[in-house]
C-alpha cells in the first residue's frame, strides 16, 4: 500500500505537488563529503539490487536540466551568489523530483541517488551559511547513508583529477559541511545510517546491505530497464 511520503508540515498557502504526493516506492540516498565514496556506493548498490531494476540518479543532474545546471554549478566562469547557487541546485532537484523521483516512487520502483537535499542542508547551509529548509515537495528518503570521512582524506583521493568550484573551496569550508552532515544525521537518527567510510569499498558496502535488510521488497519481476533508457 503506498504512503505519503514523509515530510514536515506543509506551509501555508502551498499545494502539494502532482506525482510528490503519493509514494510506494524506496527511496535511498547517499550523503558525504567530497571523495567519500558515494559513487563507489551507488554503483555496488546498484549491481547488488539489479533484480530490483532500480534507478540510480546523481546529483546534480539526472535530467536535461539538471545535467545542463549541473555543468553551470560545478564548471568555472560563473561565481553565482550563495543564494543564486542555492537556488539552482534546487531548481535541478525540483525538475528531478517531477520527472524521475516522484513517477518512480508513486510506481514502486527502488530509486539509489547520489546526494539529495542534505548536500543542499550540509554545502549551503552548513558550508555557505545560509538559512535552508525542506521543500514539502521533495520527499524524504527512507534512508540515508551518510559516509563519514575526515575532508581531508576525502580531497586526497581526488587529487588526480581536475577541481571543481567545490573542490576549490578552502578545508575550513570542507569541515563546516562535514559538521552539518554529522548535526543533519544526529536530528534524524530513524533515518540517516553513518557507515566508517575509511573502510574498503565492499566492507561499507555490506553495511549497507545489512542496514536494508527487511527494507526490501520481494526482488520484482520487471525486466531491466535499458542503461540508454535510465536517467543516470
Ligand atoms: N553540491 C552542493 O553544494 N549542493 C547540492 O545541493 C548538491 C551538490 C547536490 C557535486 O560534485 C558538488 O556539488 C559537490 C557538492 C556540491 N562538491 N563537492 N565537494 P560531484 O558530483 O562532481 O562530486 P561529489 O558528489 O563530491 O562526488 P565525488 O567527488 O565524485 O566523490 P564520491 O562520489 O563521494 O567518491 P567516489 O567517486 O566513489 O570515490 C572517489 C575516489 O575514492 C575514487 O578514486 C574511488 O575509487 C575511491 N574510493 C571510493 N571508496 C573508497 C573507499 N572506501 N576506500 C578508499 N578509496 C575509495
Amino acid at each position: 500500500m503506498c504512503e505519503p511520503p514523509s515530510a514536515p508540515g506543509r506551509a501555508v498557502g502551498t499545494r502539494p505537488r502532482e506525482g510528490a504526493a503519493r509514494s510506494c516506492g524506496l527511496f535511498l540516498t547517499f550523503e558525504g563529503v567530497e571523495g567519500a565514496g558515494k559513487s563507489t556506493q551507488v554503483e555496488l548498490l546498484r549491481r547488488a539490487l539489479a533484480g530490483h531494476d532500480p534507478i540510480a540518479i546523481r546529483e546534480p543532474g539526472g535530467t536535461p536540466l539538471g545535467e545542463r545546471l549541473r555543468e553551470l554549478l560545478l564548471g568555472p566562469g560563473l561565481d553565482p551568489s550563495p543564494e543564486a547557487e542555492m537556488y539552482l541546485f534546487m531548481a535541478a532537484r525540483a525538475e528531478l523530483v517531477a520527472r524521475v523521483i516522484g513517477p518512480a516512487l508513486a510506481a514502486g520502483r527502488i530509486v539509489i541517488a547520489d546526494r539529495y537535499h542534505d548536500s543542499t542542508l550540509a554545502y549551503q547551509g552548513g558550508g555557505r551559511g545560509l538559512a535552508t529548509w525542506w521543500p514539502e515537495t521533495f520527499p524524504r528518503p527512507r534512508r540515508t547513508f551518510l559516509l563519514d570521512l575526515p575532508p581531508e582524506q576525502g580531497l586526497a583521493r581526488q587529487r588526480q583529477r581536475a577541481a571543481d568550484r567545490f573542490e576549490s573551496e578552502d578545508l575550513g569550508f570542507h569541515r563546516s559541511v562535514a559538521e552539518a552532515y554529522r548535526e543533519l544525521a544526529a536530528a534524524e537518527p530513524q533515518r540517516f545510517v553513518r557507515l566508517d567510510a575509511t573502510r574498503p569499498p565492499e566492507e561499507v558496502h555490506a553495511r549497507v546491505m545489512e542496514e536494508l535488510a527487511g527494507l526490501l521488497p520481494a526482488a520484482s519481476s520487471r525486466p531491466p530497464t535499458p542503461p540508454a533508457g535510465s536517467p543516470r
